[in-house]
């Protein structure tokens, strides 16, 4: 009898158990719903893009491409010597992106020989007014340049560059020096056909004027060079035939990522 009795409130505290654990049942998914749905939105909502200058690749193709500006090189410019460029810009840096034609920059690391070579220059307008500035090999004007070379005796060599402002001058206008090389301003390594580069935005606000520094929002293009400086190719570009005629795109707008 004893052990009848036992049974019985053995099953009784199991029904409490399970009639509890049964009411409570319809709530818990509810209860659940928000953070189910709110955890696997984060990473969509916030995706990380991390880009290291080492040289390698895989962290362009493996970042988030919509916040990646990129230009492929139009079959019908004048120029043939780059196939693509990317930039992407966070809080802190700006990355650029080069891959070459890959017997154009053959050729120009073969006629290398103990020489610096494969200059390019960074063109940037940081204040979205494009009317003063440089005004040739893009469609808007520009304020900046960022000067220094990919490659030296013939192999691609860490970047380094100056920084110079488009100003007026005594009696003309002029580029006027604001960093050397040696400031810290860029940093780049490539390898095979591709170059990537990282500015760091802190210095160079620090190097322009009040009214210049980059925002948000700025534009970009890159000029490619051979090792005699006769002009490679410019990035962004567009067909000889339309426009002017001499190939000339428009700045890349650059939207900071934060
Ligand atoms: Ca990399
Ligand atoms: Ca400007």
């Amino acid at each position: 009898m004893k052990r009848i009795f036992a049974l019985l409130a053995m099953a009784s505290v199991m029904c409490v158990f399970s009639c509890k654990k049964g009411d409570t049942t319809p709530t818990q998914p509810e209860d659940k719903t928000p953070s189910d749905k709110t955890d696997p939105q984060k990473p969509d909502d916030k995706p990380t893009v991390k880009l290291t200058i080492d040289g390698k690749f895989e962290d362009w193709a493996a970042a988030d491409q919509t916040k990646i500006k990129s230009f492929k090189n139009n079959p019908d410019s004048p120029w043939d010597a780059v196939k693509e460029i990317r930039v992407y810009a966070n809080a802190d840096f700006v990355y650029f992106y080069i891959r070459y034609n890959h017997d154009s920059l053959e050729e120009q690391l073969d006629l290398m020989e103990g020489e610096d070579g494969l200059p390019i220059r960074l063109c940037l307008n940081t204040d979205g007014e494009f009317t003063s500035g440089y005004e040739n090999y893009f469609l808007e004007h520009y304020d900046f340049i960022i000067e220094g070379s990919l490659a030296a005796e013939g192999e691609f060599t860490d970047f380094d560059g100056t920084l110079h402002q488009r100003v007026q001058g005594a009696e003309k206008m002029e580029w006027k020096e604001l960093l050397k090389p040696g400031n810290n301003l860029v940093f780049g390594k490539g390898s095979g056909d591709e170059y990537e580069i990282m500015l760091a935005r802190e210095i160079f606000n620090n190097a322009v004027p009040a009214d210049q520094k980059m925002g948000d929002k700025f534009y970009a293009g890159v000029r490619f060079y051979d090792i005699a400086w006769g002009e490679l190719s410019n990035m962004p570009n567009e067909s000889a035939e339309e426009g002017d005629g001499n190939g000339w795109g428009h700045l890349l707008e650059i939207t900071t990522d934060k």
